[in-house]
């Protein structure tokens, strides 16, 4: 089943309020192809003015509490990213598994908040290098889908983004077979776990994707999209993606 694609921005740790600018770019480009979705994932300090600057794009967040409110400070709830505007939620990125010790119950607990307030979650998941070299690639996603989806994430709330460790950030992408293998692996995970809502969660590639190899991944069987760091920062990198991927 050909599902929506969806290509997300993930900003990362960059970003300004003059780097707002791209944004105007990247969603006439969302406009021009109607037939996907687009969202840029900018810091939280940045969220509320994304959404100002094109109430059409879709805006998310890269983080959130699995808490409501409360005394953790310097932590984010969904309901307020969401009460700026909000529209997704990154959870459990590598680079926050590896800075900050989240482990798949906490990042399923992340994901469970992010829902509950409206969001759509963006579950993250991939193997290192050594993981690979080893072939426990696809057991170690496995393994961390298991404890990371939430059990009542549907097609519409929930979105799981594969991204191998060691391709983030490095210029490595791993072949279209090996991709095509892990996405119907995690395909037919997610459809154990969640049983015919399996089927309509998307499942997005992310890992140094870029305007050059951006529709041989969007080609793959079971990519649903793209989940783009560096490549999403200017509307040159990002807007060539958008379009190899409609
Ligand atoms: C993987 C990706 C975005 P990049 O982290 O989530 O980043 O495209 O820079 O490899």
């Amino acid at each position: 089943m050909a599902l929506r694609k969806l290509v997300a921005g993930n900003w990362k740790m960059n970003g300004s309020l003059a780097a707002l600018a791209e944004l105007d770019a990247i969603a006439a480009a969302a406009a021009a192809h109607p037939g996907l979705d687009v969202a840029i994932c900018p810091p939280f300090p940045l969220i509320q003015a994304a959404v100002q600057r094109q109430p059409a794009l879709a805006i998310g967040a890269q983080d959130c509490h699995t808490g409501t409110s409360g005394a953790h400070t310097g932590d984010v709830a969904a309901a307020l990213i969401a009460d700026v505007g909000g529209r997704y939620a990154i959870v459990g990125h590598s680079e926050r598994r590896a800075d900050h010790g989240e482990d798949d119950a906490l990042v399923r607990a992340k994901a469970e908040a992010a829902i509950a307030a409206g969001l759509v979650a963006i579950v993250c998941v991939g193997e290192t290098e050594a993981e690979r070299d080893a072939g426990r690639a696809v057991a170690v996603v496995e393994g961390q889908l298991d404890g990371s989806v939430p059990p009542a994430g549907t097609g519409a709330t929930l979105v799981v983004a594969y991204e191998p460790v060691w391709a983030i950030g490095t210029g490595r992408t791993p072949s279209a077979g090996d991709v095509g293998e892990m996405h119907g692996a995690i395909r037919a995970r997610l459809q154990t776990l969640l049983g015919g809502e399996g089927a309509k969660v998307r499942i997005l590639y992310g890992g140094s994707v870029k305007p050059a190899n951006a529709a041989e991944l969007m080609a793959v069987a079971d990519v649903d999209g793209a989940l783009v760091g560096g490549a999403s920062l200017t509307a040159e990198q990002f807007v060539p993606i958008i379009a190899g991927a409609a």
